[in-house]
């Protein structure tokens, strides 16, 4: 990463949240990634720089921001599919008005840029046009390189100021069952069933406008189903797949929420991690894609999983139970086409279907 690598997660103890950590610690040093959840994780905590941080207090946020001279955000902090349905404000609020929170900041400055301090001098600070009562743009307690009001509302003639680099996470959620369910292309119309969909077609769509308008390196990577082995599955429709693996593991039956031949796009945690960092290092100019790329690496239904699993668990059993997470899967794709990502950024994944049963299996009977 070109930028000073002082790297804020938000988000740290969840799914993606804990590999993506433990990667990040590892290519550049703990003590430069502070991770941060609103729950205190132990394991996360041991291994460097850990703060308790709910990403809808926006004051916290800049303090720690501050604290640490943060040039680099993943933000993963969100709601998932299924659970976003049981409760559709605080979704928004925590996945839209977060988002909000982390951009504003970066608009403001993320401090230990070293492409804003060089910035800021050829920038002359004027009022912002976006601030509200609690939007103090002091809570970043930096003499930030604002914006002029002459700037186009369509910009971008403000793309040298741009401050830090943003990471993130949109979804296959994004698309709903108007459009073709196989090899759903980048660029189809959206029009989601869930609040967790809508609010990663508006969170998209914030990412896009805060780097047209200020300058603001935020890529976004479209993720699948993501399959992981370290931590519990966190209220996603395409979990029921990491419960099946881990059903399977344990030797117990497994009840699937999701009918037999609902096949949805997935991904191996270690390929999901691989490209967050992939797109981060890759020069501004060959992100061409502002909302956020398509990226996957297999597609399966719970009956093919099943298949894959008794290759290695011999009479291991399922039975069908669709709830409300089979009718969110049936609106999703069944595969998706991601040549943009593998042509402007060289995306590949290493993991299908047979390696990724076999390897989330392996790690799973052995601990440790
Ligand atoms: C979910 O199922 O909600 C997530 C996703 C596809 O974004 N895993």
């Amino acid at each position: 990463m070109k930028s000073g690598n002082n790297i804020l997660i938000t988000g740290a103890a969840g799914q993606l949240g804990i590999e993506l950590t433990a990667k990040l610690r590892e290519e550049f040093g703990a003590e430069n990634v502070i991770a941060t959840d609103i729950r205190e994780s132990e394991k996360i905590a041991e291994s460097g720089p850990f703060e308790m941080l709910d990403v809808l207090d926006k004051n916290h946020l800049a303090e720690i921001i501050r604290k640490y001279k943060i040039d680099t955000i993943y933000h993963l902090a969100a709601i998932l599919s299924a659970k976003g349905e049981a409760n559709i404000k605080k979704t928004w609020q925590l996945n839209v008005d977060g988002l909000l929170n982390v951009l504003e900041l970066a608009r403001e400055g993320l401090p230990g840029d070293v492409r804003r301090r060089s910035a800021q001098s050829a920038v002359s600070g004027t009022e912002s046009e976006f601030e509200t009562d609690n939007d103090s743009c002091s809570n970043a307690g930096t003499d930030s390189a604002r914006h002029s009001k002459s700037d186009s509302i369509f910009g971008s003639n403000v793309a040298s100021t741009a401050n830090g680099r943003v990471f993130w996470p949109s979804s296959i959620a994004v698309f709903g069952p108007d459009l073709p369910r196989k090899n759903t292309p980048q660029d189809s119309p959206l029009n989601p069933l869930t609040v967790y969909g809508i609010t990663k077609v508006a969170g998209e769509q914030w990412c896009a406008y805060y780097h047209r308008k200020f300058g603001i390196d935020v890529r976004s990577l479209r993720f699948p189903g993501l399959i992981g082995y370290k931590s519990e599955p966190g209220g996603g429709t395409t979990d029921y797949a990491v419960d099946m693996l881990r059903s399977a593991a344990k030797g117990h039956k497994f009840k699937c929420p999701v009918g037999p031949k609902t096949r949805l796009p997935m991904m191996y945690m270690e390929d999901a991690v691989q490209a967050a960092l992939d797109l981060m290092v890759v020069d501004p100019e060959r992100v061409r894609i502002r909302t956020s790329y398509n990226v996957t690496a297999m597609s399966f239904s719970p009956e093919e999983l099943h298949k894959a699993i008794r290759n290695h668990v011999n009479g291991f059993q399922i039975t069908y139970h669709p709830d409300q997470r089979d009718a969110i899967a049936a609106s999703w794709p069944e595969s998706i086409d991601d040549s943009p990502a593998r042509e402007d950024w060289n995306w590949e994944h290493r993991y299908d279907l047979p390696s990724m049963v076999r390897e989330v299996l392996h790690k799973l009977n052995s601990p440790g």
